[in-house]
């Protein structure tokens, strides 16, 4: 038990230190456009490509990804026409 956390801590304080601030931003996207979903009244096109990039944008975000999840997240913002 100690000594995985002594394999974890730093691990974890590396990760944390090593996130730019995109990985906060990320989250807030898709609330955003979870939030949005709720109210857009999209074509179904639209609405299957939103949730499409909403999925891989969580995924990159996941996967520590954040520039190309921030980037793949304004595709969907930008189709649902929010900032
Ligand atoms: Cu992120």
């Amino acid at each position: 038990m100690e000594t995985a956390m002594k394999l974890i801590l730093p691990l974890a304080a590396a990760i944390l230190f090593a996130t730019p601030a995109f990985a906060f931003q990320c989250p807030g996207d898709m609330a955003k456009i979870d939030a949005a979903l709720e109210a857009a009244s999209l074509s179904e096109a639209d609405l299957a490509e939103v949730t499409a990039l909403r999925a891989t944008g969580e995924e990159q975000h996941a996967a520590g990804s954040h520039a190309q999840s921030v980037e793949t997240l304004a595709r969907a913002k930008a189709i649902l026409e929010i900032e």
